[in-house]
């Protein structure tokens, strides 16, 4: 029976049965709570370019609820957002990088809030999730939206969380939606391990074609719209870290000015530091696996998998990680 289920299962389009994390406080939820100790550190700067309130209508103007501070520090709540109208970005920065651990790394708050006829409903003005590692080139979350699109949501159109994955935000105020940076696509322009901006893009919600935007499955994603007033668009209210540099207790980054490439590596690691004087490698249970003094280091009979570099240089210590193909 469950063999012959799977099969029916696997025969049926995803969109059918994809379901993704239920909404904050039912089982196998995701959201994480703003008082959660998983959270070490809270973004320290913001800008936003704000989205018109209707992008059909550019007359109204631009979203203009809130400020840019209100994205900063610990979530506040249904208030204490800064509204980014139809397609609005929002770039923020942190204290410390961020780094990829294991699990989620970063998580967003919205001020979503339930639909009081239907608990299972909440209104959700949803954004796709980018990362940078250096300011300038950013890589989106595949984000996915299983939100039926033959019938626009309305300015008060409901979503129940299931639907949705990766996108911010998906929970109600106070609960942050975790994002995981090995979700992110790796790419030679993005360092992983030192995510230094997250930026926020509102979907503008709207199912015409001339307005529409799309999940990464290519599908339109309806999104309550049209929300033609000062407070539209994605309300963001935070973004908590979860890992970041500064509290690393691995990462004694005293030299800064090392660089280990290619990462990951298949055959040749390459090791740029000035005055370099020993290189050690540890396996992911912190085994020394590997010694040198060249700035250029076989690897090709590593096993694949996660390994700490630490290298002593005129500078002083790095601990760097790297991924073995
Ligand atoms: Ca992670
Ligand atoms: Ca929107
Ligand atoms: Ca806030």
């Amino acid at each position: 029976m469950r063999k012959l289920l799977s099969i029916v299962m696997a025969m049926l389009p995803a969109a059918l049965w994809a379901q993704f994390a239920p909404a904050a406080g039912l089982p196998g939820s995701t959201a994480m709570h703003a008082d959660s100790s998983a959270f070490v550190a809270w973004a320290t700067g913001c800008t936003v370019e704000r989205g018109l309130q209707n992008i059909a209508k550019p007359s109204l103007g631009v979203a203009n609820f809130g400020e840019e501070a209100l994205a900063l520090g610990k979530p506040g709540g249904t208030m204490d957002v800064v509204s980014l109208g139809d397609g609005g970005v929002a770039t923020l920065t942190f204290g410390s990088p961020i780094y990829n651990g294991d699990g989620p790394d970063f998580a967003v708050f919205e001020n979503g809030f339930a639909n009081a006829q239907h608990p299972d409903e909440y209104f959700l003005e949803i954004a796709f999730v980018e990362v940078s590692s250096d300011g300038e080139n950013f890589f989106r979350f595949p984000a996915v939206c299983n939100v039926p699109y033959e019938t626009q949501l309305n300015g008060s159109g409901t979503i129940v969380p299931t639907l949705i994955h990766n996108f911010a935000s998906k929970y109600e105020a106070f609960y942050g939606t975790p994002f995981d940076l090995d979700e992110v696509e790796d790419n030679a322009l993005l360092d992983k391990q030192r995510i230094t901006h997250v930026r926020l893009i509102d979907v503008v919600g709207s199912i015409d074609h001339e307005y529409a935007t799309y999940d990464s499955e290519g599908h339109i994603v309806n999104d309550p719209f049209p929300t033609p007033f000062g407070s539209s668009g994605f309300d963001l209210d935070a973004v908590g870290v979860i890992h970041d540099l500064a509290h690393n207790d691995v990462a004694e980054n005293e030299a800064n000015n090392v660089d280990l490439y290619p990462n990951p590596v298949s055959n040749r690691l390459q090791i740029k530091a000035e005055g370099l004087q020993s290189v050690e490698l540890f396996n992911m249970v912190g085994q020394l696996v590997l010694t040198s003094k060249s700035e250029s280091i076989d690897l090709s009979e590593l096993e694949g998998g996660l390994y700490f570099v630490r290298v002593v240089c005129e500078g002083g210590l790095a601990t760097k990680r790297i991924v073995k193909q």
